[in-house]
């Protein structure tokens, strides 16, 4: 059987792939979900996984961890292979921030996701498209890819002139 691997990539110390049976390593999780999708309605699942902070954290995010401002400007972008992208924040799966439950769910209404991959689970989430399927990619990223300097807009005061 051909295994999907998911990518964690970015400001990591511990960058990793993992397979499904790789994330079967950390505490699992059981929780029900349900979300509506604007096309085909509401959708009841039951997904098992473990929570997506513990996965990342010990993949060695580049914060202090004693810091926790220093936590804030750390996004996390999730790709699936159909190129469906989404992003969370840092804070919003940290238990000093908001605490959302996000997992990674392995298996969906007891089927196993080895050859799809992880599916994204947000039970906070009214709407469904957050719940990326097949996921490939997870970057954590807290420098968002280099500084772009703004230009000047022509007509408007800079911040040098306030
Ligand atoms: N990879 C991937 N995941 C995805 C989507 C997608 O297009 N690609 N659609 C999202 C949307 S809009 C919803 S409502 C849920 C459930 O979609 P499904 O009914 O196609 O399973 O999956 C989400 N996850
Ligand atoms: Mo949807």
């Amino acid at each position: 059987m051909t295994l999907a691997e998911l990518v964690l990539t970015g400001d990591l110390a511990r960058p990793a792939r993992l397979t499904v049976p790789d994330l079967l390593r950390w505490p699992q999780q059981r929780v029900r979900v349900s979300f509506e999708c604007a096309t085909s309605g509401v959708q009841h699942h039951a997904f098992s996984g473990p929570r997506l902070y513990d996965v990342l954290s010990a993949a060695g995010p580049g914060f202090d961890p004693g810091r926790r401002k220093d936590r804030l400007r750390f996004l996390i972008a999730v790709s699936g292979a159909d190129g469906h992208h989404a992003l969370l924040s840092w804070a919003e799966i940290d238990p000093d921030f908001a605490h959302a439950p996000v997992l990674l769910g392995v298996g969906i209404d007891d089927t196993p996701l080895d050859r799809a991959g992880p599916q994204l689970v947000l039970p906070q989430d009214r709407c469904g498209a957050r719940h990326i399927s097949g996921i490939r990619e997870i970057r954590v990223d807290g420098g968002y890819g280099g500084r772009h300097p703004v230009p000047a807009t022509p007509g408007r005061a800079s911040a040098a002139d306030s």
